[in-house]
């Protein structure tokens, strides 16, 4: 079959965020986020690691733009740290840090680069986490729209594409579920109520943007694993969409159409754990439309009907060893379990193409909106040889198989605006440190080689450079 080309404008694109990357988290007056008191507890993150340093982008950002310029990189995606513009969340404006991003796009544009911005990347002023608990606040949402206004009155004209939240089902999950990221509490009512009041923030930014009139377009960014049954047993395909509705559209659903999805609220009223809406709560939702949907696609989850008294939570693989991660299901719902046809990686992530293909299929049909995605990428172990190249033709692989399956879910009819691969440099792994890289860009890390954070072209890098040059024809 013929494929259609992508289309001109086409943003291909790489991907940051904040903490990751920037490092100097103490300075120009930058105040603490969540994320640098929860690196301080022991145990939380692999060997202690934290985003201190990282890879210094807040003072490299102009030798990392300069390899993104020469690599002919169309988009750049960062988010933006609350704390450097609202040390405390709110108040005075930091103008320091508020110049650290004016200077930043200034240069991405001056280099023919488009930013994407992201307002939230998990990185909450520590003051609104102690002050009034943060995401469990509705105290949160006119702080979130008042920051974000700032930024939005800073680079109105400048900014054209922005995401309001970054993996909102993640933060929350692994937030209030697991425990594994800030505020680390395992508590599903708590967690189905800081969700709400994080769906109202989303809503409330996208509503404000719109009233501002801003020139550009504005959505969330979705952590998308797309649901399959196992095998054709109806008790099982029936587990595979139960998991989809809890799992996805009690998200998605919500960014499209302002509504909760009726199987996945029914579950949770069920468990007792569902969010107390209040009158106008909905009509906001509705009102907070986003222009387009963003994804971020790493994997696909394989089911099957798992009994009342099946597993629940398991572990995730933070070993970096495959195969270490331990069951994991919702027990009268579902269980996840291996799929016989693909391969993972070393932290079990699925390795699926088509899934992708799938995904945007799935949210097309669904909300028919435009998909920019945010994140693709594959972890790994690099390794950089004598003469400093990085052969990492397995990152290759999986990013041209998926860039296939871009163009084919065009082909079949998706209106995707633009490509971002997770990372643009290697970066802090929240939970697994330096050592599971993601970049176009290897950066020498102290916890792998010698910490000089020298920056050096991966072969992945030319191989991007080659698919941007020709519009993705040759892959
Ligand atoms: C990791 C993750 C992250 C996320 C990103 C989500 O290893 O820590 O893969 O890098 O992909 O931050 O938006």
């Amino acid at each position: 079959k013929q494929l259609k080309a992508f289309p001109k404008d086409f943003l291909w694109g790489s991907a940051s965020a904040a903490y990751q990357v920037e490092g100097a988290w103490n300075e120009d007056g930058k105040g603490p986020s969540v994320w640098d008191e929860f690196v301080k507890i022991p145990g939380k993150t692999f060997k202690g690691t934290n985003g201190e340093l990282a890879v210094d982008h807040y003072h490299r950002y102009k030798e990392d733009i300069a390899l993104m310029k020469e690599q002919g990189l169309k988009a750049y995606r960062f988010s933006i740290a609350w704390t450097r513009i609202f040390p405390n969340g709110r108040g005075e404006i930091n103008q320091a840090g508020l110049d650290f991003y004016i200077n930043l796009v200034d240069e991405l544009i001056a280099n023919g680069i488009e930013p994407l911005v992201t307002l939230y990347h998990w990185d909450l002023p520590q003051a609104l986490q102690d002050e009034y608990m943060g995401w469990e606040s509705r105290q949160v949402i006119d702080d979130f729209v008042n920051y974000a206004t700032v930024l939005f009155e800073t680079f109105r004209g400048k900014v054209k594409y922005w995401i309001s939240l970054n993996e909102q089902n993640i933060f929350i999950q692994l937030g209030y579920l697991m425990a594994v990221h800030p505020p680390a509490v395992v508590d599903p009512k708590r967690m189905y109520e800081a969700n709400h009041i994080a769906n109202l923030a989303n809503a409330s930014v996208i509503k404000k943007f719109h009233e501002m009139d801003m020139p550009g377009q504005i959505g969330p960014s979705f952590a998308y694993t797309p649901n399959y049954s196992f095998d054709s047993n109806p008790l099982n395909v029936l587990a595979a969409e139960d998991t989809e509705d809890i799992m996805a559209n009690f998200w998605l659903d919500v960014y499209a159409w302002g509504e909760y999805p009726i199987f996945a609220m029914n579950y949770l009223k069920e468990q007792g754990v569902a969010p107390t809406i209040e009158p106008g709560d909905m009509a906001l939702l509705k009102e907070g439309k986003p222009d387009f949907l963003g994804v971020n696609y790493y994997q696909t989850a394989t089911h099957v009907f798992n009994p009342l008294n099946g597993v629940g939570m398991g572990k995730m693989n933070t070993s970096g060893k495959k195969g270490s991660s331990e069951e994991t299901g919702m027990p009268g719902v579902s269980k996840k379990v291996a799929n016989p046809f693909i391969d993972r990686t070393n932290w079990d992530w699925e390795i699926d193409p088509q899934g992708l293909r799938i995904a945007l299929r799935r949210m097309t049909s669904r909300y028919r909106m435009p998909i920019l995605i945010t994140e693709n990428g594959l972890g790994e172990y690099d390794k950089i040889t004598e003469t400093n190249e990085i052969h990492d033709d397995y990152r290759i692989n999986y990013l041209s198989s998926h860039v296939k399956a871009i163009q084919e879910a065009i082909t079949d009819g998706v209106t995707v605006l633009g490509y971002c691969t997770w990372s643009y440099t290697d970066l802090l792994s929240w939970l697994n440190g330096y050592q599971k890289r993601y970049g176009f860009v290897y950066v020498d890390q102290d916890e792998t080689q010698n910490g000089s954070l020298t920056r050096y072209k991966k072969d992945s890098y030319y191989w991007y450079q080659n698919v941007i040059a020709t519009n993705g024809e040759e892959l």
